[in-house]
């Protein structure tokens, strides 16, 4: 065999072998860029962007290639989408979330850009041209998340490897020791592709029980109470009326055991629905930081291959890549796509 030949089956074998991953239907894998991308319509704060990108296990996506750059400017229109580029640390100095500096990169500002206005522009955009301009990292914004290579999804259909099955319910469960308030609980239940956990019976009543026990007091950092946690109950603003996230009574749902004495201010304060050790029910603040169970479905969000990818703009980005390459010569990409 000659070396030509010898050095196509390598590419060919590097490239198989580089496919097969599997990650949530809700990204597209673009074979162009090589990684997993969502764009995401609804426009979030630049903190809330990063946060959404990283609890669904990806970053938020920055044009650190001129692939990656291609597939975000066909996304970003009207509604110029954020990147990951930002200086919220140290003003002036531009790094992606995952620490590469702009200056690393090869990058065009769009016109009068940077400014800085009103000292107060600490994130990048990134128009249809792929140029970059500063904003206010707190304007809501699309963007897009980025996954460049996705360990095994699990029988959770997630690569987070926090969730376990548990096969008295066939449910998922995470248990989340970073305290956050109810609303951001649910947010980041619902990101990583589940929510609040919701009692439905006795037998997973136990299930949260024996969770919990895991993770005694001395298991959480902060300055926070360690005996609750909150799941998916709420008392929808009408006070002391208790439902389900999902829309049911708790009778409904399948378990209605208050603890003791609660709720106890259900009328006065406490709107929110959580946990003690014990599983037995408790009303809580809302606005506080605790503990908190998310729970997932295994088959949902439903889990792809790369190998049959939905990737409405590759065709675009190939078209737009060569004009590039056309354009202008001195557009190179990181090394990151060399190795
Ligand atoms: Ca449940
Ligand atoms: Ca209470």
């Amino acid at each position: 065999m000659n070396t030509t030949w010898k050095y196509f089956i390598f590419v060919f074998t590097f490239i198989y072998a580089t496919d097969g991953e599997k990650f949530r239907c809700d990204y597209f894998y673009s074979h162009f860029a090589q990684a997993w991308f969502k764009y995401h319509v609804v426009p979030l704060t630049w903190q809330d962007a990063r946060l959404m990108c990283h609890l669904q296990g990806a970053i938020l996506a920055s044009p650190t290639t001129r692939e990656i750059k291609t597939v975000m400017a066909n996304y970003s229109g009207v509604h110029e989408i954020f990147t990951g580029f930002h200086s919220t640390f140290s003003k002036g100095n531009y790094y992606t979330v995952d620490g590469i500096p702009l200056d690393e990169v090869p990058h065009e500002w769009a016109d009068y850009n940077p400014s800085n206005s009103h000292d107060k522009q600490d994130c990048l955009i990134i128009n249809s041209l792929g140029q970059l301009s500063d904003v206010d990292c707190s304007f809501p914004r699309p963007f897009m998340c980025y996954k460049k290579k996705v360990d095994a999804v699990n029988v959770c259909g997630t690569p987070d490897p926090e969730y376990r099955l548990d096969s008295r319910t066939n449910k998922c469960y995470k248990f989340h020791t970073v305290p956050r308030q109810f609303k951001r609980a649910h947010f980041a239940c619902s990101a990583e592709g589940g929510h609040l956990a919701i009692i439905n019976s006795d037998e997973e009543a136990k299930v949260l029980r024996e969770l919990f026990a895991k993770y005694p007091a001395h298991t959480m950092i902060g300055n926070f109470w360690k005996d609750v946690a909150f799941i998916g109950f709420h008392d929808w603003d009408e006070h002391g009326d208790w439902r389900t996230i999902h829309g049911q009574t708790l009778q409904e749902a399948g378990y209605a055991k208050f603890s003791p004495g609660e709720p106890n201010n259900s009328t006065a304060g406490e709107y929110c629905g959580s946990i003690y050790r014990t599983a037995l029910l408790n009303d809580l603040w809302c606005e506080k930081h605790f503990a908190f169970i998310c729970e997932k479905r295994p088959d949902f969000p439903a889990v792809c291959s790369n190998e049959k990818p939905f990737d409405p703009i590759d065709p675009r980005a190939f078209e737009v890549s060569e004009n590039e390459e056309q354009g202008s010569s001195n557009d190179t990409t990181l090394d990151e796509n060399d190795s």
